[in-house]
């Protein structure tokens, strides 16, 4: 209020003056030879009102990083997977249950069985023939022994261990293995009836010292017929062995060359 006051009297006071002058002097006078001075500075006035809110600041600098948040919530179930391989094979099943009876045959025709039996009779005797005969030429003519199992062949030709072992393979046999006494003593009657003293028989300790073996690898078990004081390895070198002829074994150097016998397994079908 006292500002306002200030202001217009101001203004009167210069009023006053100018229309002083004006009564002795032109209007183009005054304003060529008079300056008008500002009045003196007026009081403060007072604060005006508070002005409208201002315009939003420039976007600020970016804040400092947060803390790491609390971990989430457990996700729900997936989806089912894809289909997996084929499993191996499963193990064999048992045995099925029989299957119903077939149906009944045809009926069987006559026949003439006095005549068939007749016939049959006679080929058992010519079988039982030529079983003896058989084995006259085994025993008698080539001096063939036999146990229920095996044939046993003494073969007159001197040959060291390992060509002899040659021979009885070649003929589908090996070396005579006597692996019980009734097989040995009827191997010791033969080499003494051919009139020998000593014959290679198909065992060794070629692989092993002191260990002997059959010449088809299975080893001495529960039989042998050593010679009193045998096997003694004479000189270091006697790995073959020999049958005697009072069925005795002896360990002899395998380059000797002697007879030998040879063994044959029978068919059993
Ligand atoms: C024989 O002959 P001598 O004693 O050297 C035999 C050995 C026997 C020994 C028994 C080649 O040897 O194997 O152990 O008698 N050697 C030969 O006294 O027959
Ligand atoms: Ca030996
Ligand atoms: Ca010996």
């Amino acid at each position: 209020m006292e500002v306002e006051w200030v202001k217009k009297c101001s203004f009167l006071l210069i009023f006053l003056q100018l229309y002083s002058l004006s009564i002795h002097r032109t209007a183009s006078d005054i304003c060529s030879t008079h300056i008008i001075l500002p009045g003196p500075k007026g009081d403060q006035g007072e604060n005006g009102d508070i002005g409208e809110p201002g315009r939003s600041g420039k976007l600020g600098p970016p804040g400092s990083k947060g803390l790491i948040g609390e971990p989430g919530q457990k996700g729900g179930i997936g989806q089912r997977g894809k289909i997996g391989p084929v499993g191996a094979k499963g193990d064999k099943g048992n045995r099925g249950y029989p299957g119903p009876p077939g149906n009944k045959g045809q009926p069987g025709h006559s026949c003439d069985c006095g005549r068939y039996r007749k016939i049959v009779g006679q080929m058992d005797i010519n079988i039982a023939r030529l079983n003896n005969t058989m084995r006259f030429v085994k025993n008698v003519i080539a001096g063939v022994k036999e146990t229920e199992e095996k044939f046993y062949l003494i073969v007159k030709e001197v040959k060291n261990y390992n060509s002899a072992l040659v021979h009885c393979k070649d003929r589908g046999g090996s070396l005579a293995m006597p692996k019980d006494e009734e097989t040995n003593s009827l191997l010791a009657a033969y080499v003494n009836k051919t009139g020998l003293s000593r014959v290679f028989i198909g065992v060794n300790d070629l692989e092993k010292e002191r260990q002997f073996m059959y010449t088809d690898s299975t080893p001495l078990q529960n039989y042998s017929h050593w010679r009193p004081g045998e096997p003694n390895n004479a000189f270091g070198g006697e790995d073959c062995v020999e049958m005697v002829s009072d069925g005795g074994w002896n360990d002899v150097e395998c380059h000797l060359s002697i007879y030998f016998v040879c063994e044959f397994l029978k068919k059993t079908s």
